[in-house]
């Protein structure tokens, strides 16, 4: 395999220090690094060599397997009672009125519009307003439920979980269980922002910390349910926090295994407190993948949200680790483009989506949000009905 073979040459290659020909054995042998050479790949990486252990384990894993979700967003509210300086949403609660918050009944109506769509996920995630609270979002579970029983819903993060069980007075285990018992399939990764206390008190202080975010999993997780998690990076984070926020959700994966995807969020730097701040490059965003994958070796899956990162390199992604693709059919967030994402308009039809991931040699596999495949394809004909909307750029990698 052509991928083994780079790894080959770098554990002989004497341009390398003895530390990074060490980390590629290891990578080479299967072994865990360690949160000394994870730093290392930080400070010293180049991106060819951290992209191609990256990419042989993401070969050994899943070869060219990509997978994909046919997912829609709910956001009940754009107005937060929050303040994170790195997000559009905290602004608005200033001004309220130009906001939205939508009722039970007008979410309802957004989840009935794609009644007809072969969607098997709503993502439903937005700000924290007190009239959001446990028995709100019981009632909302069990009515999509009663509507859709199949449609799976991957919904709030512990920052929601822990305001509205501290509101309701009810333990975490016990409000993860009534959340479960409402109709509550899975959590998304959000939230989570960077653990280390020295940086989540200035970026987000006054939500749940890290170890209540860790906590909430846990719970969740030992309840037998599934979720993801994520890292904001490229902000006024160090290396040395990323590798301690990669740590601890690998520590906790080792003790419940629950986690099905990890996925590092770009910092955007426009429409909040923090736009003085500059955005990582594209190669710092690609070795980023990459040291994840290599870092992460218990996390199935790895996963590029293409609406923030944009097209291009979403595509270059999937040759630095990255297995998985979010975003698909109609992406209705609104949190990217507030904060100056490429896409503007995020929506890409499955034939478009599927043609991206064709055109750098890999494999489309549709998914469900439990990663059973729905469908395989990589040498799918579209019928000429089927939706196009629009053509893509060229792809940038493998010319
Ligand atoms: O927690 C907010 C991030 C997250 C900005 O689990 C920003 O499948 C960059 O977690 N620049 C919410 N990021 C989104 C999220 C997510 C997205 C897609 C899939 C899944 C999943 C989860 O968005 C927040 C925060 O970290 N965010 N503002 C910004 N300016
Ligand atoms: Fe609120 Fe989440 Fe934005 Fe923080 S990141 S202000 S908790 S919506």
């Amino acid at each position: 395999m052509q991928t083994a073979r780079k790894v080959e040459h770098f554990l002989e290659d004497p341009n390398l220090s003895a530390p990074l020909r060490q980390i590629a054995q290891k990578v080479f042998d299967k072994k865990r690094i360690t949160p000394e050479e994870g730093q290392l790949l930080f400070e010293e990486g180049e991106l060819g060599f951290v992209g191609a252990l990256a990419n042989y384990i993401r070969e050994a894993r899943h070869g060219g397997r990509t997978f994909f979700n046919r997912n829609f967003h709910v956001e009940p509210t754009n107005v937060c009672l929050y303040t994170c300086t790195f997000c559009s949403y905290s602004r608005l609660i200033k001004k309220r009125e130009e906001g939205w918050e939508y009722s039970l009944q007008e979410i309802m109506d957004i989840i009935k519009k794609y009644d007809d769509e072969p969607v098997t996920e709503v993502h439903i995630v937005g700000g924290v307003l007190p009239q959001y609270d446990l028995q709100f979002y019981s009632d909302l579970f069990r009515a999509i439920k009663a509507h859709r029983p199949g449609l799976h819903v991957k919904a709030l993060t512990p920052v929601e979980y822990h305001y509205i069980f501290k509101k309701a007075k009810v333990s975490y285990e016990e409000g993860m269980q009534q959340m479960l018992d409402a109709g509550l399939d899975s959590m998304p990764g959000g939230g989570a922002e960077i653990f280390h206390p020295e940086i989540r008190d200035q970026i987000a202080g006054g939500k749940c910390s890290g170890e209540q975010w860790l906590r909430i999993h846990e719970i969740w997780h030992e309840l037998g349910r599934r979720s993801n998690a994520t890292m904001l990076y490229g902000h006024i984070e160090r290396f040395e926090h990323r590798i301690d926020h990669l740590e601890q959700l690998r520590a906790l994966q080792d003790k419940t295994g629950g986690f099905q995807t990890f996925i590092p969020l770009k910092f955007r730097n426009q429409g909040n407190q923090m736009s003085h701040v500059p955005e990582s490059t594209v190669v710092e965003d690609l070795r980023n993948y990459a040291i994840s994958r290599i870092y992460l070796d218990n996390f199935d899956h790895i996963k590029a949200y293409w609406p923030m990162i944009g097209r291009n390199v979403a595509q270059l992604s999937l040759s630095f680790g990255v297995d998985d693709i979010d975003g698909t059919i109609d992406d209705t967030t609104k949190i990217y483009s507030m904060a100056g994402s490429e896409e503007q308009n995020p929506a890409l039809s499955t034939r478009e989506l599927v043609n991206l991931i064709r055109a750098v040699g890999r494999n489309p596999i549709e998914r469900d949000t439990l990663y059973n495949v729905v469908q395989d394809f990589t040498d799918h004909v579209f019928e000429e009905d089927e939706q196009f909307k629009g053509y893509m750029s060229l792809p940038v990698v493998n010319r």
